[in-house]
């Protein structure tokens, strides 16, 4: 069996046969995959209107110039060190206030899942930014699926803990396991998404595979790499990089030009990859995407609410 754990998930629809292939051999055949080779295998994917028109960084940019610091803090770091990390099996807790709680083999929660291309321009807090074709799907869609308690206001995130493979995590670097939370009316807005690929491609281990959150319109580190917990919670969870200096980092971290971090200014932004000539450009309130987030935050004062 690929899980050993089968709850009743509603939608899988794992055929027999299917127990018998590993999750690369199951997306091939589920989704019509085509294998590029033995590392990447293509995704089948439709475009969305939420992608953003601009030009997207290189498939060379996006991965080797990376935050996750289980595998330590330079932006090569995850470059590096990450290729080690098996990804395959990949189990996802999920728990709390749903209906169908379990311990989910990922194949069984991408079973049925139409993935859909997210171009989004991604903000980091240090002030860089880049624009990723990320592949993935509404974390709505997962949500409706578990089964959401009326009594759930937040939903939880956790990393996986393995420091035999993650070398960062053989130092108190951060308090591991890596944690993030969202409200709920931010999980299921639909722009925010759990990506399994970039590129068309499955996600690369330094991006955070096999699967990892996107919450465009809030800096970086709010997107939790390589996930194997999601809690539904009626109080509001503990946050890594709250937990790590509270002054600096609140629980929303919405993209604000106008909410300067204690050390530098967040008016303006580097994108990766710009000439050595081109400047800094403005940073945009919700990182541009306010038409479709500020009104999670109407009679909210952002700056307390930081
Ligand atoms: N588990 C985990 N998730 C993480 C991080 C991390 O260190 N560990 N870094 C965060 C930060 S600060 C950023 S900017 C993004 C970077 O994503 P990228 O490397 O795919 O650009 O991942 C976020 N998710
Ligand atoms: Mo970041």
């Amino acid at each position: 069996m690929l899980s050993r754990f089968r709850p009743d998930l509603g939608w899988s629809d794992v055929t027999p046969r299917a127990a018998f292939l590993n999750r690369r051999q199951l997306l091939a055949g589920a989704a019509a995959l085509t294998v590029a080779g033995p590392a990447a295998a293509k995704l089948s994917y439709v475009k969305s209107d939420y992608s953003t028109d601009l030009e997207p960084n290189t498939f060379e940019e996006i991965t080797r110039y990376n935050n996750f610091y289980e595998f330590g803090t330079g932006k090569d770091d995850p470059m590096a060190h990450a290729r080690q990390l098996t990804t395959d099996p990949w189990s996802v807790k999920i728990d709390g206030l749903v209906d169908r709680a379990g311990d989910y083999d990922l194949a069984d929660l991408l079973s049925g899942v139409a993935l859909e291309e997210r171009i989004y321009r991604f903000r980091c807090v240090e002030a860089w930014s880049m624009v990723v074709p990320w592949v993935g799907f509404q974390l709505s869609d997962l949500l409706d699926r578990i089964g959401v308690q009326p009594s759930a206001k937040y939903v939880a995130f956790e990393t996986l803990v393995r420091p035999e493979e993650m070398p960062g995590q053989q130092y108190p670097i951060l308090d591991w396991p890596y944690r993030e939370g969202l409200r709920l009316d931010e999980a299921m807005n639909p722009l925010t998404i759990l990506a399994t690929g970039l590129y068309g491609e499955e996600m690369p281990n330094q991006n955070g595979a096999p699967i990892r959150l996107i919450v465009p319109w809030k800096y970086g580190f709010k997107s939790i790499k390589s996930i194997v917990r999601i809690s539904l919670t009626d109080t509001q969870p503990q946050t890594t990089w709250n937990m790590q200096n509270a002054r600096e980092y609140g629980f929303y971290s919405n993209v604000n030009p106008e909410v300067d971090h204690p050390r530098w200014s967040q008016a303006s932004e580097r994108r990766i990859g710009g000439s050595l000539f081109s400047g800094r450009e403005p940073t945009l309130m919700f990182n541009g995407y306010g038409e479709y987030v500020a009104d999670l935050y109407a009679g909210q004062d952002l700056t307390k609410d930081y």
